[in-house]
């Protein structure tokens, strides 16, 4: 064949790898295991760019792997519930479980197409209840461990449609559906402690070395861990404390009010009876519709107001004024905080718009600070002013000071702080694992027992139009009996986990994954986990990354793991970009919407109008910048989309999609096929043996110069995959090696020459066989090899082959010697002779002469004779 032929095959080798169960694999304590793992893709219906690039680059490291004799798994599954799959069956009018069941069907085509390696026999998905039984099973066992609690806390509550929300179904505070206003409505709901191993994972972050810095440092600021004091100030006229959460305990002089978030519990107590009473109740309410996190915080104006009631600030023995501000959130510290308005800046803000004190306690050296002129808060390091005896101390040491001053009297006492929440898990959602406790109007939460577990969901309940979860409607799953005294009107919990749940220890269930007698079997988890490689979008570096974290960890309480890191080693994959497209008529266009006109300009294929070409983005189906990797397979095949996203960008840096990169994929891989079956045609592989001695036996120096690039490429493409995952830089090493074969001459009967040649287009074909599989196994064949090139060891490279030496070219004319230089023994022989030609002396010995022959003779130095 003249060209590469993917669409015959590529389904061939499918096929052969699939009948030969080339990819399953089972432990195997002989050999050295390799666990390597891509994020699995949540079902949405089609592959897309994203996942093509993420597990190419997986299928390349394993197929590496292999050849090095690793035992790697590499399976695949899918994060099988959750929300899509319930808008989508209410707009479409199917069922999230068909609708889930298709899209895996149509998503396994496409992945087998690509031709990656996975072992099928192991794939999972997480709506199965083989598999949710097992996350059911370990909630129970963490309940009945206290690592799972409930407690009341806040939702997204639509009240028209009579729903929670999830965030993604808030739009700008309102619901997706209605565009009503969006209330925080508060609701019972089960809690993961990942609290308790805060500091455990953020004192692992700095014992991952093979993940990247920007990772861990992601993960560092989300568990946000602060150092400081927990103070106490008496209510005024009352029997009651406020706890503060201070990182500052040596500005207390200066705490002239008291803020506590508006859901704090004793904000309601304090003010009953107050004048204020109203104000704070319509105040807590506009606060409830507010999005209540730090980023939210960032949208809404600081404000707040009195609740009518005082404190007594423990070191001035004051009485201050205590207010709720919507700048406290009740998620962190104690949800109350001693407002300092010298020292922080929202509390200066707070004090100029409420007009409350404002005192100076630490300023810098030499300076004095006039609070009735001062324009901003001073945060910075400085002496101690208007605090009593610690007046004149730098404000570092009073810190310390103050903390045991108040501690003494009972006051206060050294105090950390994380900014990590527990994990709300409680989903009131449809599409997820049923939660497994009893409510019981006696016994109240009853665990459902071990045995009636998988508590399955219902995969034929209708969806509700308003969006909300059907199963509180349906009598037959949620009516149930009391395992504890019996009573028949107890009832199932109607809520599902969150769908991190299910993707925090999947990587466990690939290692058995039909296992029935528990989550996992301990021994193929022992041999398989943890997971050697890691690869997924950086969008992960906190809920899901460190929900698995976390999850290791508990099960390593439990005795049932060994280890807590689940991924050895992590790389985040870059994005990939393309430049928009925009007609001022249609607006945004697809690709093939817009005709090349000229060089770089476009025009629309529907009016003709000029394109606006735009900036070069991540491609979303919003920006129409999008390319579908089912027209690539079926333009290009699976190996040229393979090539071109590993050779366009490393893994990590995003990845500029270009129709002329794929088509020099395309053109690459055609050069590389046309020479090696031109080289099978040449050399009668019956008479001649692939080289495979030192360089320096080789006599012929285009020979030795060819093997010594073949040793060099296999050298630089071992390092670039197995150091760096640079393949880019790998495959350009076997574009030169390409064009090394191209300029050398078939033409000879020199068995030498021809052996080398063998040894190179081997090699090549080994070396560039994990990045286009397909192709290379179909030229194996060709080469005349038996089997897969899966089955070959991944060639060595021979120490004492990659130095290229020097050559002494002696150059005579008509007999006599007129020049001598040196070369490169790789020099080729034609610029060898321009090279003699162009010699000063030789050109005088030439004169005009017309040169009649040119022999160049080889032996242990190149003698080129020239006669005239
Ligand atoms: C008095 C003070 C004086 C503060 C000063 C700062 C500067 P990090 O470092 O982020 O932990 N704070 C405490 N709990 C809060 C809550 N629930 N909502 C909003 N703010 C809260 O910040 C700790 C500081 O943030 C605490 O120290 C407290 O304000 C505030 F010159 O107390 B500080
Ligand atoms: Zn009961």
């Amino acid at each position: 064949e003249e060209r590469y032929n993917p669409a015959d095959v590529e389904p061939k080798w499918q096929a052969f790898w699939k009948d030969r169960g080339l990819f399953k694999v089972t432990e195997d304590p002989s050999k050295e295991k390799y666990y390597l793992l891509e994020m699995f893709p949540y079902p949405s219906g089609k592959i897309h760019i994203g996942h093509v690039r993420n597990y190419t680059i997986g299928d390349v490291v394993v197929r590496y792997k292999r050849m090095q004799g690793y035992n790697v798994l590499h399976p695949m599954g899918w994060d099988a519930f959750g929300m899509p799959a319930e808008n989508a069956a209410i707009d479409n009018n199917t069922h999230p479980a068909a609708w889930t069941y298709d899209n895996i069907r149509a998503m396994r085509a496409q992945l087998k197409k690509m031709g990656f390696s996975y072992d099928w026999d192991r794939e999972i998905a997480t709506c199965r209840p083989e598999y949710y039984k097992w996350e059911q099973w370990l909630f129970l066992k963490m309940l009945e461990n206290g690592m799972a609690y409930r407690k009341e806390s806040f939702v997204n509550w639509c009240e028209k449609c009579q729903t929670v929300l999830a965030n993604e179904q808030v739009e700008q505070d309102k619901c997706w559906r209605c565009s009503q206003p969006v209330h925080q409505k508060k609701l019972w709901q089960w809690f993961f402690k990942i609290t308790d191993f805060a500091e455990d994972l953020l004192v692992h972050c700095d014992l991952l070395p093979g993940w990247p810095d920007k990772v861990t440092v992601m993960q560092k600021n989300w568990i946000g861990k602060s150092v400081g004091s927990e103070l106490k100030f008496q209510v005024a006229d009352m029997d009651e404390e406020i706890e503060v959460f201070t990182t500052r305990p040596d500005t207390i002089f200066g705490a002239t009010f008291m803020c506590l978030a508006p859901e704090h519990p004793l904000v309601e107590t304090l003010c009953q009876g107050t004048d204020q009473a109203a104000a704070v109740a319509d105040f807590v309410e506009k606060v409830a519709a507010q999005e209540r996190s730090l980023e939210g915080l960032e949208k809404y104006e600081k404000e707040g107001v009195f609740t009518g009631r005082f404190c007594i600030n423990p070191a001035t023995g004051e009485k201050i004024p205590i207010y709720t501000a919507n700048f406290v959130l009740m998620g962190y510290g104690t949800g109350a905080i001693m407002s300092v308005p010298c020292g922080d800046q929202r509390d200066f803000d707070f004090a100029r718009k409420y007009h409350l004190e404002i005192r100076v306690v630490v300023q810098s050296e030499g300076e004095t600070l006039d609070p009735d002129t001062m324009e901003a808060a001073y945060a910075g390091p400085g002496v101690m002013v208007n605090s009593g005896r610690f007046d004149g101390m730098d404000n570092d040491t009073a810190m310390e000071a103050i903390t045991d001053w108040l501690a003494a009297q009972g006051r206060g006492k050294k105090a950390i702080s994380y900014r990590l929440r527990d994990w709300g898990i409680s989903r009131q959602r449809y599409w997820g694992a049923p939660i497994p406790v009893i409510h019981c109007p006696d016994c109240g939460v009853v665990p459902v027992p071990e045995t009636d577990l998988p508590i399955t969901l219902p995969e034929d309940a209708n969806l509700l139009a308003k969006g909300g979860s059907p199963l509180p409607t349906l009598d037959y799953f949620k009516q149930t009996i009391c395992p504890a005294c019996g009573r028949e009107d107890a009832r199932r919990d109607t809520d599902t986990m969150d769908t991190f749940v299910e993707s925090s220890w999947y990587y466990l269930r690939y290692c058995s994954p039909r296992y029935e007698s528990g989550m996992f079997d301990p021994d193929a988890v022992k041999y398989w986990a943890p997971v050697d490689q890691y690869i997924g979008g950086v969008e992960h570096a906190v809920l899901h990354l460190l929900y698995s974290r976390y999850f290791m960890r508990v099960l390593h309480h439990f005795g049932m793991v060994d280890f807590k890191e689940p991924f050895t080693r992590l790389l985040t994959q870059g994005m990939v970009c393309k430049e928009t497209m925009t007609c001022p008529e249609h607006g945004y266009l697809f690709p093939e919407q817009a005709k090349k006109k000229g060089d770089d300009a476009f025009v629309c294929t529907r009016c003709g109008k000029d394109v606006e070409v735009g900036r070069v983005i991540k491609m979303s189906k919003s920006k129409k910048n999008v390319v579908d990797p089912n027209d690539l397979l079926e333009k290009y095949g699976a190996d040229v989309t393979r090539l071109f996203c590993l050779f366009a960008a490393p893994p990590e840096r995003d990845l500029e999609w270009s129709e002329d990169g794929v088509d020099g994929s395309n053109r690459f891989i055609n050069r590389v096929w046309r020479r090696v079956l031109e080289c099978m045609e040449k050399i009668d592989t019956q008479q001649v043996a692939p080289f495979s001695g030192p360089a320096g036996d080789l006599k012929n120096p285009a020979a030795k110069a060819l093997y010594i690039k073949t040793h060099q490429t296999i050298q630089k493409v071992t390092a670039d995959i197995d150091e760096s995952f640079h393949f880019n830089t790998a495959i350009a090493a076997v574009m030169e090696l390409v064009n090394a074969l191209y300029t050398i001459d078939l033409d000879t009967s020199d068995k030498e020459t021809n052996a080398v040649v063998l040894a190179a287009i081997n090699n090549m074909v080994l070396l560039l066989s994990p990045f286009v599989p397909h192709f290379c196994e179909e030229l194996f064949e060709k080469m005349g090899h038996k089997g897969s090139v899966l089955a070959q060891p991944w060639p060595k490279f021979r120490k004492d082959s990659l130095e290229t030496d020097q050559a002494l070219v002696v150059v005579q004319v008509n007999g006599k010697l007129r020049a001598k230089f040196s070369v490169a023994a790789d020099t080729s022989e034609a610029v060898i002779k321009e090279t003699a030609l162009a010699d000063e002396n030789v050109v005088r010995h030439i004169q005009d002469q017309p040169v009649k022959k040119i022999i160049l003779v080889n032996k242990k130095q190149i003698l080129v004779n020239i006669v005239v």
